[in-house]
């Protein structure tokens, strides 16, 4: 690097050996002409810096040290709360390649309307460069990027979420590959410019990746998943392209470990849209004696093949982005204690000690408190303090129930695959697949209702396969194609496949189940599955259990619950038929032939039974 305009900061570990990287970085400099370069070490000492930076510019303020130890509030710009679906783009060569589900843009217009807006895009600000690891470092399963960013917010936020600094260039040496992620949240600083405390850019954000050549151009939101890009920019869109090239699954999946009152293990992953209580199930605590649930991860799972033939699954992250509201000592427990130190508040409340809070945290709402839009708040004024979409960010490594495996690089050998979503009706508590087909029409066929928080409208129902809706980087249908593919490995010895519903409800809309920790009772039904000493009946939908299959001991829900909850609605799933036709439709001729024939087979069944 040679700009004589910038102060370049070297890391600790010495001289950039990548020359790839090296070039990259001053190309980006040159391009977005920050005031000084700091390539990221990844040290406590540069954690502390960057949290010093956030509470000097006002972007955040230090928290209690006695409440919370080293963590910090920050309140976004409220223009710049949540990861922006509309403003993402899939810049593949074709829109086909792209696919229906997602926009498409051309990669040579996107890269020339960026670059313009890029160009001079850091003055008076740091640019930052990030090599991080998604994965364990050196894991076979890992991968490297490298994000460059001008957000301090950012770097803090990856330090948690990510392996970054000197250790990963020293995996990536001097040849290695590296996804290219630049993120700036566009708002240049003039000498005389006051900078905001949350700088984005309200006119233009544009968050775009080019699968073909592994790159992320992310500009104008500092906010989650726009920013942070090695979560769902890289770790989801662009590692579904490579994990289709290359054979294994970058999947929007928790991943759990279940140990029965013996001490056997399976592991299970999970794929539920938002709002379904996902990071709830991967720090779950079970309410049937002996059963414990440890995690691994409670939001991405990359899973590649053994040289046994089973799949195992690293997390790549190595935090957690949690949605706070709703998170209690009686919905998550574990998340909550994973939050007492070392975290950033995003969007929260903030009492006048300085300790957080948000909706759902407490049965009685405090007295006073400073919303998330810096305002006087009390519970009488009618708003809410924390915004839906505010988020923790802490290390999983404080999670009390983290299983010991969860950096293991070769990753845990997964038993059972669960799709789901959020259903009022017709789908029932548990079903299983017959097959690895099946099962991917499952997850290919996975729908939920909106709720407030997700869309703003209530239980309006929209499919999300594999709860990768928002997050596969290429043409769905072929991304159905490849889920058959991994079905037909030579040897595979293929993870069961579970379809769960949680929220199926009465006439009255009352809830059928408990939820929370009374899954454990479901979860304990799908080890059994694995074990080969479960029951299960063949119905026109999948397997499943009859009531006295599951363990109802000291579970209070009113009787005749769960045979409602287990029962087949013939005629609802034959209403379901052409809305799943429908869907499928939209894929074309990439629609595998394979869900074609599951859905002729599904209405097959159901036919029959209703003679
Ligand atoms: O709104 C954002 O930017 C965060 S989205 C998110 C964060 C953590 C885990 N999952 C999600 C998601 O949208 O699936
Ligand atoms: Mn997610």
């Amino acid at each position: 690097m040679s700009s004589p305009t910038m102060e370049v900061v070297e890391t600790t570990g010495g001289e950039m050996r990548n020359r790839k990287l090296a070039a990259w970085i001053e190309e980006v400099a040159q391009l977005c002409k920050p005031d000084k370069v700091h390539v990221c070490d990844g040290s406590p000492e540069e954690y502390q810096t960057m949290l010093r930076l956030m509470i000097t510019s006002g972007t955040a303020i230090a928290m209690n040290p006695q409440k919370r130890p080293n963590s910090v509030f920050v309140r976004s710009n409220p223009a710049d709360v949540a990861r922006v679906e509309d403003r993402t783009f899939i810049c593949a060569k074709t829109k086909d390649e792209a696919g229906p589900t997602n926009n498409w843009e051309d990669p040579a217009k996107m890269k020339d309307l960026l670059a313009r807006l890029y160009n001079g895009g850091m003055t008076g600000r740091t640019m930052y460069v990030i090599p991080y690891s998604m994965g364990p470092i050196g894991s076979p399963i890992a991968k490297v990027g490298v994000e460059i960013t001008d957000s301090p917010y950012v770097v803090a936020n990856m330090h948690i979420m990510a392996r970054v600094g000197t250790k990963v260039l020293d995996v990536l040496g001097a040849n290695g590959e590296f996804v290219k992620g630049l993120h700036s949240v566009g708002a240049p600083l003039g000498p005389n410019d006051q900078d905001s405390p949350w700088p984005c850019n309200g006119e233009h954000k544009y968050i775009c990746h080019f699968p073909d050549t592994r790159e992320i151009w992310s500009y104008g939101s500092g906010y989650g998943g726009n920013a942070l890009l090695g979560k769902k920019c890289h770790a989801l869109r662009i590692a579904s392209v490579q994990a289709r090239d290359e054979g294994w699954m970058a999947e929007h999946m928790l991943i759990l470990k279940l140990t029965n009152p013996e001490g056997q293990v399976k592991f299970i992953t999970g794929a539920f849209p938002s709002a379904c209580g996902k990071t709830n199930l991967a720090m779950l605590i079970p309410t049937i004696p002996g059963w414990t649930v440890e995690t691994i991860g409670d939001d991405i799972a990359w899973m590649k093949f053994g040289a046994d033939g089973r799949l195992y699954a690293i997390n790549p992250e190595a935090g957690f982005f949690g949605v706070a509201p709703g998170t209690s000592m009686q919905s998550n427990a574990n998340a909550m204690l994973s939050v007492t130190k070392n975290s950033i508040f995003t969007n929260c409340a903030m009492t006048p000690d300085l300790d957080v809070w948000w909706e759902g945290m407490t049965d009685k709402k405090p007295a006073e408190l400073t919303d998330w839009l810096r305002r006087p708040w009390t519970p009488d004024c009618g708003r809410k303090a924390a915004h839906p979409n505010a988020r923790f960010t802490a290390p999983a490594k404080q999670c009390p129930v983290i299983a010991k495996e969860w950096e293991d690089p070769k990753g845990v050998p997964i038993d059972a695959i669960l799709f789901g979503g959020r259903r009022s009706g017709v789908v029932p508590l548990v079903t299983e697949a017959f097959d690895w087909q099946h099962g991917t029409f499952l997850g290919a066929t996975a729908s939920s209702e909106t709720t407030a928080a997700t869309t703003g409208k209530v239980g309006v129902l929209r499919r999300d396969p594999m709860a990768m809706l928002p997050f596969c980087g290429y043409n769905m249908g072929d991304y159905f194609g490849h889920y058959l593919n991994i079905g037909k490995k030579a040897g595979a010895k293929l993870p069961k496949i579970f379809y769960v519903n949680w929220f199926r409800q009465d006439e009255n809309g009352k809830f059928l189940w408990p939820g929370y920790g009374e899954n454990s009772r479901v979860l304990r039904w799908a080890f059994e599955r694995c074990a080969g000493t479960g029951n299960a009946v063949d119905t026109p939908i999948g397997r499943m259990p009859s009531p006295n299959d599951i363990d109802t001991r000291g579970l209070d829900i009113p009787a005749g619950n769960l045979a409602k909850l287990l029962s087949v609605d013939v005629d609802g799933w034959l209403a379901e038929v052409p809305l799943i036709r429908e869907h499928f439709a939209k894929f074309g001729d990439h629609l595998p032939q394979g869900m074609k024939d599951e859905v002729n087979k599904l209405e097959e069944r159901l036919k029959k039974a209703k003679k």
